[in-house]
């Protein structure tokens, strides 16, 4: 049907059909996109999920050359797939079989199907090609929608995407699911940061979609322009990830800007941006009727148990132009698979510690960045930024860990600094188990980034 008026304003099925119903559980308000599925009862959603395995297998063996091939040497068929645990007996894909078969390779559908491509930026090597159909982008677009109702966006709301748009997943996927549920959209994408505040204020934004780190950039440029995001601006919320970042620095952003910070999460390879928390904020939501994801041991391949940290591995249950068989997406998180108390079936991955290749390995000792923020902010005297960075003294790793001092906290006094470093350093070195050299430095020395920021710097590898 052609919009309203004539003016071209599509789709307002949606809001009188399924959008955003409210069920009422006990005095609290949960909103949904699709109650009927977010809500379906565990039996039902393994069923459901049984059913579009059996189907994504079949469908890739009847596609690809390269599955038929990594089925064969598995020495499994369509046939051996029956229920959901059988998932174990098929063989894992990762980053590098993407690569190897640059650009379309594991597609499973020919070119006049696929309606978009996204391509990673590839810094470790050849980049990386995803392709979509129409019915992948609406997935997705689902997807989006669903999680962003359930941090309580929608119609009325202004979302400010600041991720950026193009072949990077960030813009154009919040920018579908945002407008899919009827919200305006502001798609700023990166920089242009005086801009960006400027229009959160005359447009009304009531929430960012942007990098934890971007944010933080936003916020300090906002107080040099003499504006408090908290009292100046009317946004509510924050759509932060595509980088690792801790609950600290989530505490950090709800206290110095009075909004709230929701994690969201996905990966290209998956299609992009696709789950958030919830509004109780204890871990993200996999739509579990679109992917089937396992949480294992990164060494073994063996299922870790229930509450243990493990690497996620995914499989799409309906994606269709680059289907994923187990494919090993190097994250590491935990799996939490009680129903939430919002109304919620679908399993929750907590909050991602880092991703397999981003482990820092010093003297023998494993480190994750992420471990290294959340010390750092516990300390009120640093500031948000840090960098760290890991060179060789002859046969020993030094790991230096360059920091901010916050304006309030900062001293001429040569003796207070030393004590804040000393301090700094025993702090990291209790949680890490291993000693890192400390470099205050004043506010706004450490480069700001505007996408993911780049908070390592390994001189070993180079
Ligand atoms: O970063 C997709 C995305 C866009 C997610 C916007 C969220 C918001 P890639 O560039 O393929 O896709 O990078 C995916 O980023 O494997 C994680 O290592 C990391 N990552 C993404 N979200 C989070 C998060 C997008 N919430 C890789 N916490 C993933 C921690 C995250 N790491």
């Amino acid at each position: 049907m052609r919009g309203l008026l004539g003016l071209g304003v599509q789709q307002p099925t949606v809001f009188y059909n399924w959008n955003a119903m409210i069920a009422s559980v006990g005095d609290m308000m949960f909103r949904y996109w699709n109650p009927h599925i977010e809500r379906m009862p565990l039996t039902d959603l393994q069923k459901l999920q049984e059913n579009r395995l059996r189907s994504v297998v079949r469908f890739v063996s009847a596609h690809s050359a390269f599955y038929r091939q990594r089925f064969a040497e598995a020495g499994v068929a369509p046939e051996d797939i029956t229920k959901l645990s059988d998932v174990a007996k098929l063989p894992f894909t990762t980053k590098l079989d993407l690569r190897n078969t640059y650009p379309t390779g594991m597609f499973c559908l020919p070119g006049d199907w696929i309606v978009r491509y996204h391509v990673s930026s590839g810094t470790t090597g050849k980049p990386t090609v995803v392709g979509y159909t129409q019915g992948d982008i609406d997935m997705w677009t689902d997807s989006l929608a669903r999680a962003l109702t359930s941090i309580g966006l929608g119609r009325g709301d202004v979302i400010q995407v600041g991720y950026g748009y193009g072949l990077f997943t960030g813009g154009l996927g919040l920018h579908y699911g945002a407008e899919k549920i009827g919200a305006t959209v502001l798609p700023m994408g990166t920089g242009n940061t005086e801009r960006q505040i400027e229009l959160m204020q005359d447009l009304g934004s009531t929430a960012i979609a942007c990098t934890p780190s971007y944010f933080l950039y936003i916020n300090e440029v906002a107080q040099q322009m003499g504006i408090s995001i908290r009292d100046d601006t009317k946004l509510k919320v924050g759509v932060f990830g595509a980088e690792p970042w801790s609950e600290e620095t989530r505490k950090r952003i709800e206290e110095a800007t009075g909004i709230k910070a929701y994690d969201i999460f996905g990966t290209s390879e998956m299609s992009g941006p696709l789950f958030t928390e919830c509004h109780l904020q204890n871990g993200i939501h996999v739509w579990a009727d679109y992917f089937l994801i396992e949480v294992l041991d990164p060494k073994t391949g063996e299922q870790v148990g229930e509450g243990e940290r493990g690497e996620l591995v995914v499989t799409t249950l309906d994606k269709w132009a680059f289907p994923l068989i187990r494919y090993r997406i190097g994250d590491l998180t935990i799996l939490n698979t009680e129903v939430c108390e919002c109304g919620r079936t679908h399993p929750r991955i907590m909050r991602i510690l880092g991703r397999t290749d981003d482990m820092l390995i010093i003297r023998g000792i494993n480190v994750f960045p992420s471990q290294v923020e959340s010390v750092l902010l516990r300390m009120p005297e640093i500031g948000e930024q840090y960098q760290i960075i890991v060179d060789r003294k002859g046969p020993l790793d030094v790991m230096t860990v360059k920091v901010e001092v916050t304006e309030k906290a900062f001293s001429d006094k040569i003796s207070d600094l030393m004590s804040l470093s000393k301090r700094v350093a025993k702090e990291l070195q209790k949680v890490l188990n291993v000693s890192a050299e400390v470099e205050l430095v004043e506010q706004g020395t450490i480069p700001r980034s505007m996408g993911k920021a780049q908070r390592v710097i390994d001189k070993r590898k180079v």
